[in-house]
């Protein structure tokens, strides 16, 4: 054999290994080497093809980003029409599809029930994938549906998108529908990263696929991380299409097409119903947008008697979740001031139903995110509200500004108490210099000490607080402990019986913890997790009001800024006071070993990565619990993590978890672990 034919085998040999293991990570998302082995076959497989250009090969693994920048897009004509699918925006608009479907079929019989294909509707980009012989030769965009344009050497670059298709059997010539997506973790990281570059944010995932698909630079589409479902079959050549649609959409996931995990077969109406609760349920949960739910005959032979109206299938509908982006208008624009004198920028809105609820307030964040998206009142704007998320201005329609719309400006001065405003050089936020002079800071702060993860008293709610503001009998936290229970039963809305209950559960708050006590105060940047640290750091008060910028920054996790931010607390000598008023009330704490975290339990130099949801606890207070007990806090999963805890909602870091065969903790498991 010649020295030309054996490296000939090495290439393929390695092209098939990296084929594989492409299709485990990908398509059956269970890996069978580590990302260091799979980066080492690539870069032999590269390493050759650059000695021996005449070895590479279109279809090859390395050429996913080969393509030079195109001047404009070609155009393909589909040879079977990409279709649209019909909505059903209720239960019963379903209802009515089902009925119309079995009355065509001639199934009218209540007992007979059809099988319906059922998967999310993604929220991306459709595009068809043509393989011929088994490779990859055309991608192509929807465009009107008979006419789209040609991606190719961009859906190349989409490592879900296999070159070639594995096994043998399939049609000669072969096209396949899917959505291609960004996957909401991506997507987040994408605008973070454009933020931070100067360069255009997108305003959700489905026009960041559809906008990364549009590049005439390939390259600027590897850079983007999209992904693929595949869901249908279009035109074929060469091979009968099996009998179902979930038989035809195994059949493409074993060529090593990507189909969603979530899909699933289901009888009648009342299946269909159930599947749309089920995902509709878990819909914040997914990694990726959907924006409901589609039902596909699953009898192709049943598709074919139903047929097509104009541009739709008879045979599926989506099912469309309630809308997470509604139109609305900006009545007004203001600035509420927190705890540490902060100024949100928040809208005022026309009240409008968005994500299931009704929404009249939206954040604008800081004022550089208010002037970059230029709202101003009278402006028509679209408000999101996804899942938990607190609802938000993603933009402005500017065709619809009114005339004499005028740029908001940050004020001069607090709107609540008329201090000076100021903006510290590098800060996005402004704030108010009011301190506590300012009501709203002292209502904000009032509200954080009494709150549960601080001095946690069960009955001062926002509004008790608020009427005992304007009554001026609080000023200071330490007011709380000498409030009687005839001035509280004097209040509106309080009887006798909740103000002895109250003065009780005040009573009760005063043994407390040093970490509570600190995280009280409301110090800035001093969350529960630099509280707890501090307070296992230094043992005790006096120590922490004694320490420098230099002794704080010993401390593991502080740094200069919060450093700084804990010495100007201390050296206000209001603040002293208040500690002072505080301790002469009785709030006291047991004394703390100082200086030590422990060195032996179970949680000594372990890394913990939190995900999700927990539902005891914040994620701070489980950072804290963990440093408290010598372990350590990641924010991502690597091989060196010794636990991923895992609430709801957890996302992709769990599925990293689970890749790298990390040890998984619920958050059951969690909590036995910190209890040693
Ligand atoms: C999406 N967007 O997820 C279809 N789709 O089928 C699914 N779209 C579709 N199917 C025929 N899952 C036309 C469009």
């Amino acid at each position: 054999m010649t020295a030309t034919l054996k490296l000939q085998e090495l290439v393929e040999s390695l092209r098939e290994q990296i084929r594989y293991h492409n299709y485990r990570y990908h398509v059956l998302d269970n890996p069978e080497i580590p990302d260091i082995e799979y980066d080492r076959l690539m870069r032999e497989l590269q390493r050759i093809e650059s000695e021996n250009p005449d070895l590479v090969t279109d279809d090859s693994p390395t050429q996913r980003v080969g393509a030079e920048p195109v001047a404009a897009f070609g155009t393909v004509r589909h040879t079977q029409a990409m279709l649209s699918l019909d909505n059903a925006f209720s239960e019963d608009e379903l209802r009515e599809f089902d009925r119309r479907v079995r009355q065509r079929l001639e199934m009218e019989d209540e007992s007979q029930a059809i099988d319906y294909a059922a998967e999310p509707k993604l929220d991306g980009a459709a595009v068809s994938l043509l393989y011929e012989d088994g490779k990859l030769v055309r991608g192509a965009t929807r465009g009107d549906g008979t006419t789209g344009e040609d991606i190719t050497h961009n859906v190349r670059t989409i490592d879900g998108v296999p070159l070639r298709l594995r096994g043998k059997g399939y049609p000669r010539v072969i096209e396949v529908r899917g959505e291609v997506f960004m996957p909401k973790a991506g997507f987040e990281k994408y605008n973070e990263y454009a933020l931070e570059h100067g360069e255009k944010t997108f305003v959700n995932p489905r026009n960041a696929a559809a906008g990364s698909l549009r590049q005439l630079d390939p390259r600027l589409t590897a850079a983007r991380p999209l992904d693929i479902y595949v869901y249908a079959l279009g035109f074929t050549d060469g091979v009968e299409v099996a009998g179902r649609q979930s038989d035809v959409l195994d059949q493409l996931q074993e060529w090593g097409l990507k189909t969603c995990p979530e899909r699933a077969v289901v009888s009648g109406v009342e299946g269909c119903l159930n599947y749309y609760k089920t995902i509709g349920a878990r819909r914040d949960a997914l990694p990726y947008e959907i924006d409901g739910v589609v039902y596909k005959v699953d009898r192709v032979a049943y598709q074919r008697e139903l047929g097509f109206v104009s541009r739709a299938p008879r045979w599926a509908i989506a099912h469309k979740f309630p809308a997470q982006e509604e139109l609305t208008i900006v009545n007004d624009i203001e600035f509420q001031v927190g705890r540490t004198g902060a100024l949100t920028p928040v809208a005022r809105l026309k009240p409008v139903f968005v994500g299931g609820v009704t929404v009249s307030n939206a954040t604008l964040h800081n004022i550089d995110e208010l002037h970059r998206k230029d709202v101003r009142a009278g402006d028509t704007v679209t408000i999101r509200r996804a899942g938990d998320v607190i609802p938000e201005v993603v933009n402005v329609v500017f065709a619809r500004r009114p005339a004499g719309a005028r740029k908001v400006r940050l004020p001069k001065k607090c709107p609540v108490c008329a201090s000076a405003v100021v903006r510290e050089e590098g800060e996005a936020v402004a704030r108010c210099t009011g301190g506590l002079i300012c009501a709203a800071q002292r209502m904000e702060s009032l509200k954080h000490f009494v709150s549960r993860r601080a001095m946690d008293i069960d009955g001062l709610g926002a509004k008790l607080i608020e009427q005992l503001v304007a009554a001026g009998r609080l000023t200071t936290p330490a007011d709380i402990f000498s409030l009687k229970p005839d001035e509280l039963s004097a209040l509106e809305r309080m009887g006798e019986k909740s103000a002895v209950k109250l003065i009780a559960a005040i009573e009760k708050s005063k043994a407390t913890t040093l970490q509570r006590f600190l995280y009280s105060l409301g110090i800035r940047e001093v969350g529960e997790a630099t509280a707890a640290t501090l307070a296992a750091h230094f043992g005790n008060l006096q120590a922490v009001l004694d320490a420098s910028e230099e002794d704080l920054q010993q401390v593991e996790d502080i740094g200069p800024v919060v450093a700084s931010r804990i010495v100007a607390f201390f050296a206000e000598e209001h603040n002293r006071a208040v500690i002072a008023a505080l301790r002469n009330a009785g709030v006291s704490w047991p004394e703390v070993e100082s200086g030590l975290l422990p060195s032996e339990g179970l949680l000594v130099d372990k890394t913990f990565v939190l995900t999700g949801t927990l539902e005891n606890m914040t994620r701070e207070e489980a950072k804290a619990q963990i440093q408290a007990g010598g372990g350590k806090v990641s924010g991502s999963v690597s091989r060196k993590t010794s636990y991923v805890v895992a609430g709801s909602k957890a996302g992709s870091k769990l599925d990293k978890a689970r890749t790298l065969g990390v040890e998984i903790l619920d958050e059951g498991q969690f909590i036995r672990l910190l209890a040693g």
